[in-house]
């Protein structure tokens, strides 16, 4: 037996369901001028020059907390020594707060007036 298609058969789906959005490829992007989103803040630590605090302590104290090599630590001792104050590192917020601190708490410890603050660069 034949047996025949009863109906032509239907031709595929074009409706707008399942065809792309008309406007596809044809949207426009603003570019931003300007980084939406600005660096951090940076901090930088300043030791201050007293007549008290020894030489050597305040290199071991740079070594130590601000992770220069000797030779460094000297120079910016040093410097401190001479101009009443250095740089001995720039970092995040919080992370200058915690050298503040442990320069602190070390030189308290050691019965030394050495004293550091952080400040923002710039
Ligand atoms: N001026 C101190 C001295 O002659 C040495 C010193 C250097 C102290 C740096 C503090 O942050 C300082 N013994």
């Amino acid at each position: 037996m034949i047996f025949m298609a009863s109906q032509t058969p239907l031709p595929p789906p074009t409706g707008p369901v399942n065809r792309p959005a008309d406007d596809d490829g044809g949207s426009v992007v603003a570019e931003r001028k300007t980084q939406k989103t600005k660096p951090p803040q940076m901090y930088q630590v300043v030791m201050l020059n007293d007549d008290y605090t020894p030489m050597e302590f305040v290199v071991v104290v740079i070594q130590e907390f601000f992770n220069k090599d000797r030779e460094t630590a000297t120079q910016i001792m040093l410097k401190i020594h001479l101009d009443g104050k250095g740089i001995c590192g720039v970092y995040s917020r919080d992370v200058a707060a915690t050298k503040v601190q442990q320069v602190q708490e070390a030189a308290r410890q050691a019965g030394h007036p050495l004293q550091c603050l952080s400040e923002p660069v710039e």
